[in-house]
């Protein structure tokens, strides 16, 4: 178990923990604002793959360890000696970063990014990509990237416009300015600021009511969410009737509504 203040507790890039339905991964890199190196993207591809295949799992968190959530890329890894050939951003972006947000926004159960610090550059669009983010009073969000000359990757042009509107979007980008975390509540770039103490707790109470909600219907949320953002309103509600007729026949919906009737509470089987 990872000490959240301090990061002490494990040596690993990444640390994964599985209780009761509810899988968290902690970025556990603080003395580098846990950026992205190469061991931690082979620990998190690998942690999604284990995660997403584990029925057990019926959400996920993720967070970082010490004072920061992510700060994107670590640029010690970009570090050329004169005379070196330019990196190949576009393979690290192909190899890494797309793989992990395809995984994170199509995941099977729903996510939630807890950001305890700061998310900058991709560390940003890695909460953004998540379902839900719960942010710590202290948080702030970075498009790091403009100041060093990159554009918003790992889905950041194609998020931060549709969370956001055009405006806050390109002001974020081009001046690269932090967006503090009750700003980012105001703005609708995350769902909720609260105590940086209460973060954990918010985050995992948020996450055991999905573990035990109704988890076909929840996944199928996340299906609609993603589909209507490129759908037009004819095939949306094409997509809606037919979803729809198939959760009528689930059990949990079944169940559900008997449950509503008899004044208790449901107990799900996420089918
Ligand atoms: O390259 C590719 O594969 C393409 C993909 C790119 C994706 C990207 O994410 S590009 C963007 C990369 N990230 C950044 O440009 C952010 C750089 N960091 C910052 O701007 C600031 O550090 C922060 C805004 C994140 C935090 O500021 P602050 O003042 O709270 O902390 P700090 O003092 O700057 O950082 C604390 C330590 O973390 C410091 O180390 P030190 O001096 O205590 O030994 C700093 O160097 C280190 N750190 C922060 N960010 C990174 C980092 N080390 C390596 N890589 C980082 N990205």
């Amino acid at each position: 178990m990872v000490d959240k203040q301090t990061g002490a507790g494990s040596e690993a890039p990444l640390a994964v923990d599985v209780k009761g339905g509810v899988a968290t991964l902690t970025l556990n890199r603080p003395q580098a604002m846990n950026s992205f190196n190469a061991a931690m993207h082979e620990a998190m591809a690998a942690a999604l793959a284990r995660i997403g295949a584990d029925e057990a799992v019926r959400a996920l968190i993720i967070t970082g360890a010490g004072r920061g959530f992510c700060a994107g890329q670590d640029l010690t890894e970009r570090k050329r000696a004169p005379g070196d050939p330019p990196p190949d951003l576009g393979a690290s972006l192909e190899a890494r970063y797309n793989p992990m947000i395809r995984a994170l926004v199509n995941f099977r159960v729903p996510t939630i990014a807890a950001v305890n610090g700061v998310a900058a550059g991709a560390g940003c669009s890695l909460a953004l990509a998540c379902d839900m983010v719960i942010a710590g009073r202290s948080a702030k969000f970075v498009q790091a990237f403009s100041k060093i000359g990159l554009i918003p990757d790992s889905g950041g042009t194609w998020m931060l416009q549709r969370l956001i509107g055009r405006a806050k979007a390109l002001g974020m980008a081009l001046t690269g300015e932090p967006v503090a975390a009750v700003e980012a509540e105001r703005i609708g770039l995350i769902w909720k600021v609260v105590e940086d103490g209460e973060l954990m707790a918010e985050a995992n109470a948020l996450a055991e009511g999905f573990a035990s909600g109704a988890g076909l219907g929840l996944a199928k949320v996340k299906e609609l969410m993603l589909a209507g953002a490129t759908n037009d309103l004819d095939a949306q509600l094409d997509l809606e009737r037919d979803t729809q007729r198939e959760l009528g026949r689930s059990e949990d919906y079944a169940e559900g509504t008997r449950a509503f009737l008899e004044k208790r509470k449901p107990v799900y089987k996420g089918k």
